[in-house]
């Protein structure tokens, strides 16, 4: 019996709890450990709980799995497994529950460790892959999983390594493995295809429209505010040439900040955008937030100028520029 389902055997009511948006890392996981545990443990009461929604570039997958998820924790609920998140910190009605009931949770996971809560867990399985697909996979006892939930992970594996750009040797391993075992890499790609509706390409075009652009040495940062798919718009500006590119959500008195970096950049200067940009950001004004090294975000109670000026001042204090050295970008003529 694998070590999770030991640590699950002990409970009868058991929750797979998915971040915000639930994307298809992160569903492909949920999917896999629901199964898994059901063929091994017969008797458990188990479901997923997406309690912020699911991602729409999940919505095939979610359709192809026959996922139902519930939308908060129940009640009665004596072990919740956390996946593809370092924390409860994006999930405060979870995290409600679970701290007033005191019921003791389990992290599978891949992006920065959140010491603490790592620390707080019953069981935890933190480690630096391109997916929590990945993890997962490795975690399980392979005869438990059918090829619906082998489909799943290879599809997570396939969306999260950003179809095998990040070092990706061991994700290929554990795809190919699952291959000879019935899951597909063609229906993989096909299920995270068509992505992007309208709306998603309307917000990346006005992304690249307000664009900001600083050179700071011999880097091009650029800057830009939507309403929605801040993820999508700030990987839209690096693949258009910005070395670093940020995005601004505010609504309602509050803003989110959302940074991703080309994977030569974070190489060539070190500079990490979760520890080196989106905490201290977190810590200076009042917020919460966190991710990989080349993609993050925070929720922050600041004005657009104040989380500008104090983003551009941490990147040079990082890589080690004067203020002469940076140079805003006249983009009017
Ligand atoms: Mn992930």
């Amino acid at each position: 019996m694998s070590r999770i389902a030991e640590v699950a055997s002990n409970y009868g009511n058991i929750r797979v709890v998915c971040h915000p948006n639930a994307d298809p890392d992160c569903l492909g996981s949920a999917f896999a450990i629901m199964t898994s545990l059901k063929a091994t443990l017969p008797g458990i009461d188990i479901a997923v709980v997406a309690p912020d929604g699911i991602g729409a570039v999940s919505s095939r997958l979610v359709s192809y799995l026959g996922i139902s998820a519930e939308d908060s924790l129940p009640e009665e609920t004596e072990l919740v497994i956390l996946v593809d998140m370092p924390s409860m910190a994006q999930i405060p009605s979870v995290k409600e529950v679970v701290v007033a009931k005191d019921v003791p949770y389990v992290l599978i996971d891949h992006h920065v460790r959140d010491k603490e809560a790592a620390a707080a867990a019953l069981y935890s399985v933190i480690k630096n892959k391109s997916s929590t697909c990945e993890i997962v996979y490795a975690l399980l006892d392979k005869s438990t999983l059918d090829v619906k939930a082998l489909q799943g992970l290879v599809t997570g594996i396939v969306y999260d390594s950003r179809r095998f750009l990040l070092p990706p040797d061991t994700a290929i391993r554990a795809v190919v493995g699952m291959m000879h075992k019935g899951a597909s890499l063609r229906l993989a790609v096909e299920m995270l295809t068509n992505e992007q509706g309208a709306s998603e390409r309307m917000a990346r075009l006005k992304g690249a429209s307000r664009v900001k652009i600083y050179k700071a040495g011999e880097w091009l940062i650029a800057f830009s505010r939507v309403g929605s798919f801040e993820a999508s718009v700030a990987r839209a500006l690096t693949d258009i040439g910005a070395d670093l590119a940020f995005i601004i959500h505010e609504e309602k008195g509050a803003l989110r900040l959302t940074g991703r970096s080309t994977d030569k950049f974070h190489r060539m200067t070190g500079l990490n955008l979760s520890s080196d940009i989106m905490k201290p950001l977190a810590v200076a004004f009042a917020g919460q937030g966190g991710g990989h090294p080349t993609a993050a975000s925070v929720n922050l109670s600041a004005t657009s100028d104040e989380v500008t000026s104090k983003t551009l001042s941490l990147i040079f204090s990082k890589l080690g520029l004067r203020e002469q050295d940076l140079k805003a970008i006249n983009t009017k003529k």
